[in-house]
């Protein structure tokens, strides 16, 4: 089955910070989707519980160089 997490990321400040913050996502095994709205601070995540969890997703986003939160 497929769950969903929204995050706070803090510190994008253009469109190529969320761009590789999406591809860093999307690196993982067990993702689905990741859509990174840099205006809104916000990333949200589908993806398979099996395979993946919202830690080692939220640790992925602060090894790109950004603060996360999960918020949802
Ligand atoms: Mo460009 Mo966004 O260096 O940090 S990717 S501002």
């Amino acid at each position: 089955s497929e769950a969903k997490a929204m995050f706070s990321v803090m510190g994008m400040t253009c469109s190529a910070c969320a761009g590789s913050v999406e591809k860093a996502i999307k690196r993982l095994p067990g993702i689905r989707e990741a859509v990174v709205d840099v205006l809104n601070n916000r990333a949200q995540v589908l993806y398979f519980p099996s395979f993946v969890n919202e830690e080692t997703i939220r640790e992925t986003i602060e090894d790109v160089g950004f603060q996360a939160t999960l918020i949802q």
